[in-house]
């Protein structure tokens, strides 16, 4: 989980995992770390901004129960703009039951995680059990992705108050070093390097999203707290996540070109190309 100042190329060269090895090409291909948190209410809404923005970001966030139409088309449709894009799609689900739910929740169900999200995540505070149910779901020997999916544990929190500190954080590291063929890296608002003990061997690559990213906001009305691009990628984040800051900006298309430029700078001055 160290501040990596390799290049995504290099990265992608020498990941273990499939998952890790196509986000950091498809980055180095559209040179764009960022993802866009798409917290839309529609189907409609959310095609539209994943056609707009598809060709300037490296993984679409979604909140799929945010989504009052969802069916089949919204499923369908997201997948297909993935392809047309080249992009990779990330369902903030954010898991934290026990492991019998999760799976469920993870596979079929309502909304049908498994089969449109490469990247999803979850917490670990009833242990590393759901780290190990959702792993089994992801390499059964009939599950249809397998070597495609992947997860991150969720080790920080942007919120004033936040839990998720100190030794909770730790506690994900040591869960994430056990747990390599499934979880890929953290959402956290930082590299975890700071964490003693936390520097992994050369096979080590932790890939670190980072959420609470606003070029122009400090914080919201309801305990979010902003950082900017970067700020994030020189602290050591891989992929800015931003939702309001783009979607809610008058111009999103502009506003993610702005984005895209300032984080794929701050990532070449830390990578020193
Ligand atoms: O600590 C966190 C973790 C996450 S995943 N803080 C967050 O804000 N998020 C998510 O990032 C949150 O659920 C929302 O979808 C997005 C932030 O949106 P924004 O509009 O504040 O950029």
């Amino acid at each position: 989980s160290s501040k990596s100042t390799l290049p995504y190329a290099t990265r992608a060269k020498n990941h273990l995992h499939p998952v890790a090895r196509r986000l950091f090409d498809v980055a180095e291909a559209k040179k764009s770390n960022v993802i866009i948190s798409a917290d839309m209410g529609t189907t409609e809404e959310l095609l539209k901004l994943a056609d707009q923005l598809g060709p300037y970001i490296a993984v679409f966030k979604t909140h799929i129960d945010l989504l009052s139409d969802l069916s089949d088309s919204t499923i369908s449709g997201l997948k297909d703009l993935a392809a047309k894009h080249n992009f990779m799609i990330f369902e903030d689900r954010k898991f934290i039951d026990i492991g019998h739910t999760v799976q469920q929740q993870y596979h079929d169900g309502a909304l049908r995680i498994s089969e449109f999200a490469h990247v999803v995540n979850a917490s670990v505070l009833a242990g590393d059990g759901i780290i190990e149910a959702l792993e089994q779901t992801m390499a059964a020997p009939n599950f249809l992705y397998k070597d495609e999916r992947a997860m991150l544990i969720l080790s920080e929190m942007t919120t004033a108050g936040s839990l998720a500190t100190g030794d909770y954080t730790r506690f994900c590291i040591e869960i994430a070093k056990k747990h390599k063929k499934s979880v890929i890296g953290f959402v956290a608002t930082q590299a975890l390097t700071h964490f003693r003990g936390s520097e992994g061997g050369e096979d080590e690559d932790f890939v670190i999203f980072t959420t609470g990213v606003n070029a122009t906001t400090k914080v919201d009305s309801l305990g979010q707290q902003y950082q900017t691009p970067s700020s994030a990628i020189s602290r050591g984040s891989d992929f800015i996540i931003v939702g309001r800051g783009i979607y809610a900006a008058p111009n999103p298309v502009a506003a993610v070109k702005h984005y895209q430029k300032e984080s794929w700078d701050a990532y070449l001055a830390r990578t020193n190309q």
